[in-house]
């Protein structure tokens, strides 16, 4: 019983932004006390990177730590510098078969060796970089519920064979109560026998990676944690760049570029490094393109860190003294989701800064379904984590949360009071702040009128997307007062917002489409007029929303001359049951 469509994929949404200059939130109405807002962010964050500059880790000469390699073969195996694999047409089905077993090609995986190279992925900017010669140790924290051997194993060796030795304090593997025979003594017997320190730690029932990790970061003894999931590879040079951010202010918490290993050969994919981290209105986490203010502010330096809103959540760096100061996890998470979100508004609304490190790789087996139980339910998980990141960091904009999921309201949050004694504590910045000033591109509008289902007046019917994609047409559903589908937002910017797309209508007489929010007004403005009664006008072709007529226009709304009909009258109310 996979989750479907939870597991994290790769490059989704990386590009369906329409374009850097078409942000969300600017330019705007609002544009000049958001560049007011984003000017006064970036000052005090430099200076307070100033002023760490030079403590908690030990200073002195900058050096190269490591010269470029040229990487040579090893294994005379399949796979050697990162390559795919390709399975003979006699063992197709053996590859089935046991793709079940992790949903990913097991049999590619094992026939690669645990020690195979990798090809040097980085940009030649970051080939001859200098970091200090002094840094802090780091502790890579595994956590796993039955990972297959090879990719466990591989991810080992890759941090054993690609980390400047004296970094390296230990790797702890966190054993989430998996159910396979070569995770319990082989196990222990294979890593004792390792040039480094493997700690095994096991947990005593199902837990999931928030409370695992929470379990293997007790036991760390480096000064810095790194995290990774069970079936990484760490590419060259991946370590240096994270810690060496980390001695510059301890209180950026950064990531390594996620580079693609294909579930299918196990190639290795360069990913791109001009994507960060966003979010959905279901708190899903979304790759983006990254925006064109991003870039300027890094001075065009492709090799510069960059901010993002959000990271992936399995991989990253991070002080071990601010990872407490900061909250750690939310121990009431459970099994899989939400946790990355949560850490990413936190360090934000907390006075922390989020990174991509450019010139740090690590490979991760994107796949297409999660291979373990979720028990209790998967979408009960995962609503549950994520209704607790809305109550506790999003403010009014959990709001948005609810409407998108028709079950949240249903599902027990458990008690957050002390997540939110600590956003007290930390004295943490609004979710209005972290829209403004580190993500003012989110398809979370900034001020909005109204949020809810678009009732018509002539019919018991409501505007619906119907589940339906960017450049479909918007439908129409007999109105069910569950959200969902049937939610929009109406934005003092004039947008219909459902998700990340907005109502777009380019003709007359057309139909009214689905697209992705350029934040540019133009095709996607509308004006909601109570005076007219309640009709939707489309601002450039100043026409009016009307309801098709019964078993017309395949049920879909479209636009017509304004006439003051009910047929044109629509009624934004809230009245929904979650
Ligand atoms: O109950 C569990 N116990 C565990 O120990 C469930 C999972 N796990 C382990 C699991 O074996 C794996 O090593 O936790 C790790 C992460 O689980 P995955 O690989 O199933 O997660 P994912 O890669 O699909 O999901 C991403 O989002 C998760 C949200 O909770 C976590 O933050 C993952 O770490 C995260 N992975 C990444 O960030 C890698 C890049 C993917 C993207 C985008
Ligand atoms: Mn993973």
């Amino acid at each position: 019983p996979g989750a479907a469509g939870l597991a994290c994929r790769k490059g989704r949404a990386v590009s369906d932004w329409p374009s850097d200059s078409a942000a969300q939130h600017s330019p705007s109405d609002d544009s000049r006390q958001l560049s007011r807002g984003r000017g006064m962010l970036f000052d005090t964050l430099s200076e307070r990177g100033k002023a760490q500059e030079t403590s908690t880790y030990a200073k002195g000469a900058l050096k190269k730590w490591r010269p470029a390699p040229t990487v040579p073969e090893k294994s005379g195996r399949p796979g050697e510098m990162g390559r795919g694999v390709t399975i003979p047409p006699e063992k197709q089905k053996l590859m089935k078969e046991k793709f079940k077993l992790n949903q990913f090609n097991l049999l590619a995986s094992d026939m690669i060796s645990l020690n195979r190279s990798l090809a040097d992925v980085r940009q030649d900017g970051c080939k001859t970089k200098v970091y200090p010669s002094l840094l802090p140790t780091t502790s890579v924290v595994i956590v796993f519920h039955n990972e297959a051997w090879s990719t466990l194993l591989r991810t080992v060796w890759s941090v054993i064979n690609r980390s400047p030795r004296p970094l390296l304090k230990e790797i702890i593997l966190v054993d989430d109560a998996s159910e396979r025979a070569h995770l319990g003594q082989e196990l222990e017997e294979y890593v004792a026998n390792l040039p480094v320190t493997v700690k095994v730690l096991r947990t005593e029932k199902r837990s999931g990676l928030i409370r695992a990790r929470l379990l293997g970061a007790k036991h760390v003894e480096g000064q810095v944690i790194t995290f990774l999931d069970a079936h990484c590879e760490c590419a060259e040079g991946w370590l240096e760049p994270l810690l060496a951010r980390i001695v510059q202010n301890r209180k950026t918490v950064v990531c390594p570029i996620i580079d693609v290993i294909a579930d299918d050969s196990f190639e290795y994919i360069t990913a791109s490094d001009m994507t960060w981290g966003g979010f959905n209105w279901k708190l899903n986490f979304r790759w983006y393109r990254v925006p064109q203010r991003e870039m300027d502010r890094r001075g065009g330096d492709r090799t510069a860190p960059l901010r993002t809103p959000t990271m992936a959540g399995g991989l990253f760096a991070i002080d071990k003294e601010y990872f407490y100061e900061l909250g750690a996890y939310d121990e009431g998470m459970d099994i899989w989701g939400g946790e990355n979100l949560e850490m990413s508004f936190r360090v934000w609304q907390c006075g922390g800064i989020l990174e991509i490190i450019p010139c740090s790789h690590v490979g991760h087996v994107f796949r297409d379904k999660s291979p373990y139980t979720f028990p209790g339910g998967v979408s009960k998980i995962v609503i549950h984590n994520a209704a607790r990141v809305a109550e506790v960091w999003m403010d009014e904009w959990r709001d948005f949360y609810y409407a998108m999921n028709p079950g949240a309201h249903a599902i027990e949050v458990g008690d957050v009071s002390e997540r939110k004694e600590l956003r007290e504590r930390l004295k943490c910045k609004s979710f209005r702040w972290y829209l403004e000033n580190i993500y003012p591109e989110s398809h979370m509008p900034l001020d909005y009128y109204y949020l809810g289902e678009i009732r018509n007046a002539d019919s018991q019917n409501c505007l619906d997307t119907l589940g339906r994609k960017s450049n479909e047409n918007l439908g129409m559903g007999y109105c069910h007062n569950l959200g969902g589908n049937q939610v929009f937002a109406y934005t003092k910017r004039q947008q219909i917002m459902s998700d990340d797309n907005c109502l777009d209508a380019a003709r007359l007489d057309g139909p009214v489409k689905l697209v992705r929010c350029h934040g540019m007004g133009g095709n996607q403005a509308w004006v909601y007029s109570l005076i007219d009664g309640g009709s939707i006008k489309h601002v450039n072709t100043d026409q009016c929303l009307e309801r098709p007529l019964p078993g017309e226009n395949k049920g879909e709304p479209l636009l017509k001359n304004c006439d003051g009909s009910t047929a044109q009258k629509w009624i934004m109310r809230s009245n929904f049951k979650w």
